[in-house]
């Protein structure tokens, strides 16, 4: 429809390139609006730059090849994509620059953009990011997933508490694009209608790839009352209302079985149209297609994929097989918990037409091993999704080094012992465009002007900033971008959430999901222990600043407790003028990725300080690293090889080890209490949890049950380690005093970094896994 559009852009000279974008959106603005682009609202130029965009990507040639990838998940924490996109289209200064001309502002344009909330952290996360560097390695695969319409939740603070609403983001323009595909997917008892929604993922200065979300044309969104209940029961109304729906009781279950089946079932319709479309044989699919099942959320593909081959004729035996070799699974955690296991009852209710292909994988594995910890279906009649991947996929990979090491040698131990060659690792990675290239342009062209631009496409070449770790000039400068960095936030946070920041202040952040193995506890009760010493007179040689970012599960009870916790310090810390002018505590509300994109540029310090064994590996570790930021960790999930990577002097390692928390819990020998009993400094913070002063700003109810849990089970073993965070801490923050060792710090970080690119991650899972 657009065809005219800059013809082939890359072909084109940059200076008739910039004339033809300037020209095609002056002509969009003038068809839309009936005006100049002076005299448009941000409004209007966002959709207008919106329809520009997306004629743009129609225009690319999507990646080919034989063997396609289907990266099936249920999340896709995209982000908003305008910035993303004219960036690897190579038009954004230029869009700017035009935007600039005319008084505009391309910064207050892209607030107008909603931003999707298709997941819930670091797995979504990491799922957007492969999908930009399929696109920008040219690799010939898509993502698959669910149009979510209100996405997670909103996060609203009130009284101290997490309050969660709908978070809305389809608007009549937006980058969905509706397709005729549709078809029709079969429940106990009815069959519901899909309709695929595509989302053109734009590789760097590249081809484009695609998202493909399905949905169902009956979803009601009245559905939704109070906060983000409704009627769980109505499948057809509420399917693609929410992500991950309230699991807390049977209903919000079955409701997950439901999405799940809805998503395979349509991308295993969608691979098989799709190879037959391109002449491929069913009988060869591992030929034409691989499936990468990201966690065990879509693992029912296997069995269906069997049941729809099995349908046009394929002998079950031959759709085993070929299946096999058609699949392969990350695992994202050791948690056991969160491995799903459904009981068969729901699967019987949701999906009957899966049991009897279920029942045989299961028969054939019990047939040919004794051992009842391998099974699919266990005694208590329930199915193992994890199990079936790694029985009936052919590649089972864990997300870093030490994590795929625990899965190995303990978790999956006996899986491992069967099938060693299916194990594999894959450090996750992230996507340089978003996390440097727009999240923070000076720091990108002050490193361009060092080392060239070579690091952008290849991103090892940040190695080479390590020539300057002796020049004070670029030492400098690097803490004078941190500092503007500072001021943008400051700015930002006070304009958008009231939030008042000290700029001359070190900004100390952990953001992400809010779990009690991700301690956001330990760092509370940091904050409590600091505000003690600054009331008894040893005050930190410069303020400090403790932000966090975080959304609670709605039904993780304890989790919100935390949350509570933290938003009463802050309360409590502002109002007393003898410490707020040294000490400040923030909780930024609804952190998503816009915020993570402000918060990550800005920060001195950040937090990884998950009990050992517990992070898988953890993404926003390296995107900290990346934007020169000094992590205070533990040796757990990623950190251990960024440890490696820059060495002693540039991380702050401390904590147990993952081998002694492993021990801990095999001996059950932790009893939090006798901490509690023998350290006074850990007695006084948590004392502190229930003081007439917290209750005074807080829910003695809330703060009560949280003082009982690290008092009667701390779980995540916050208390072993909080001495030796504590002194970790002040000698971090006495580091920092020293700016040019700092800025040295932060250089190697940055020039290190490389490694965590997810081009090397997606050119590994090509190399090892996918083969396209
Ligand atoms: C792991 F199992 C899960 C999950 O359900 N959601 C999620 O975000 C995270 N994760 C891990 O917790 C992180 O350590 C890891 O970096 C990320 O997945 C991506 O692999």
């Amino acid at each position: 429809m657009h065809k005219h559009w800059l013809g082939n852009i890359m072909k084109t000279a940059p200076g008739a390139r910039n004339m033809e974008e300037n020209m095609k959106l002056q002509e969009i603005v003038a068809n839309r609006c009936g005006k100049e682009i002076s005299q448009c609202t941000n409004e209007e130029l966002y959709y207008a730059l919106l329809e520009m965009t997306k004629g743009m990507a129609e225009e690319k040639v999507s990646n080919q090849g034989k063997r396609k990838l289907y990266y099936i998940s249920a999340e896709f924490l995209i982000g908003k994509l305008l910035s993303n996109n004219l960036i690897n289209l190579g038009i954004y200064e230029d869009v700017k620059k035009l935007l600039a001309d005319n008084g505009k502002s391309l910064a207050e344009i892209e607030e107008v953009e909603p931003e999707p909330s298709l997941g819930n952290g670091g797995l979504g996360r990491l799922a957007a990011c492969f999908l930009d560097s399929i696109a920008s390695l040219g690799l010939n695969g898509d993502g698959v997933g669910l149009n979510y319409h209100y996405g997670l939740f909103k996060q609203v603070f009130k009284n101290n508490l997490q309050n969660e609403t709908p978070n809305p983001w389809i608007e009549k323009e937006s980058w969905l694009t509706k397709t005729d595909v549709t078809y029709p997917i079969q429940f106990g008892g009815f069959t519901l209608q899909s309709r695929l929604y595509d989302i053109d993922v734009i590789g760097y200065e590249n081809r484009t790839t695609k998202l493909h979300l399905f949905d169902v044309e009956t979803v009601d969104e009245s559905l939704v009352g109070e906060g983000i209940d409704f009627d769980k029961e109505d499948i057809a109304k509420n399917l693609t209302l929410f992500l991950y729906p309230d699991d807390s009781d049977d209903k919000g279950r079955i409701l997950r079985v439901y999405q799940q089946y809805f998503m395979v079932s349509n991308a295993a319709r969608l691979i098989i149209d799709e190879t037959l479309a391109r002449g491929g044989d069913l009988h060869k699919l591992n030929e034409y297609a691989v499936i990468q099942i990201n966690d065990t959320h879509p693992s029912m593909v296997i069995p269906e994929m069997i049941r729809l081959l099995m349908e046009r004729g394929i002998l079950m035996d031959e759709a085993i097989d070929i299946v096999s070799k058609t699949c392969a699974y990350t695992n994202h955690t050791i948690l056991a918990e969160a491995l799903e296991k459904w009981p068969i009852h729901f699967l019987e209710k949701a999906v009957p037409q899966l049991l009897p292909i279920i029942y045989e994988l299961n028969s054939r594995v019990t047939k040919k091993y004794d051992d009842r910890s391998v099974a699919i279906i266990d005694d208590e009649k329930r199915v193992h999704m994890a199990h079936m991947d790694i029985h009936y996929g052919y590649s089972v990979n864990g997300v870093a080094y030490l994590h795929t090491e625990i899965l190995k040698n303990t978790e999956l131990n006996n899986f491992y012992r069967i099938y060693p060659e299916k194990f594999n690792n894959k450090t996750n990675g992230i996507t340089f465009r978003r996390w440097l290239l727009h999240c923070d342009p000076e720091m990108t062209e002050f490193i361009t002007s060092l080392i060239g631009p070579g690091f952008k496409k290849n991103a090892e070449e940040l190695e080479k900033l390590g020539a300057y770790v002796n020049d004070e000039e670029v030492l400098k400068k690097l803490l004078a971008v941190k500092g503007t960095r500072k001021t943008e936030l400051k700015n930002y946070l006070v304009k958008t959430q009231g939030i008042e920041l000290d700029d001359n202040s070190i900004y100390d952040i952990q953001i992400k999901r809010l779990h009690e193995y991700k301690r956001q506890q330990m760092n509370a009760l940091y904050v409590i222990h600091k505000y003690f010493e600054i009331k008894a007179g040893k005050k930190p040689a410069r303020p400090i600043t403790v932000i966090f970012g975080a959304k609670a599960a709605p039904a993780y009870i304890i989790a919100k407790d935390i949350i509570h916790l933290i938003l009463c310090l802050q309360e409590l810390i502002a109002n007393d003028p003898e410490v707020a002018p040294y000490l400040k505590v923030v909780m930024v509300e609804n952190y998503n990725v816009t915020l993570a994109e402000k918060l990550i540029p800005a920060a001195d310090i950040h937090e990884q300080i998950s009990l050992a064994s517990k992070e898988a590996s953890g993404t926003s570790n390296m995107k900290f690293m990346l934007n020169g930021a000094v992590a205070i960790g533990t040796m757990d999930g990623a950190n251990v090889e960024m440890h490696q990577f820059v060495g002693d002097d540039n991380i702050y390692i401390f904590g147990e080890s993952s081998e002694e928390v492993i021990k801990h819990y095999e001996k059950a020998d932790y009893v939090s209490r006798s901490y509690y009993e023998n350290d006074a400094n850990i007695k006084r913070a948590i004392d502190f949890i229930v003081s007439d002063q917290m209750k005074a700003v807080g829910c003695a109810e809330n703060l009560e049950r949280l003082y009982n849990e690290l008092l009667n089970k701390d779980w995540f073993m916050t208390l072993p380690d909080f001495e030796e965070y504590v002194a970790t801490k002040e000698r971090i923050y006495a580091d920092y005093e020293d700016r040019m060792a700092w800025a040295k710090k932060m250089l190697v970080n940055i020039s290190k970094a490389g490694f965590f690119s997810s081009d090397r991650t997606i050119a590994q899972y090509n190399e090892d896994i996918w083969h396209l």
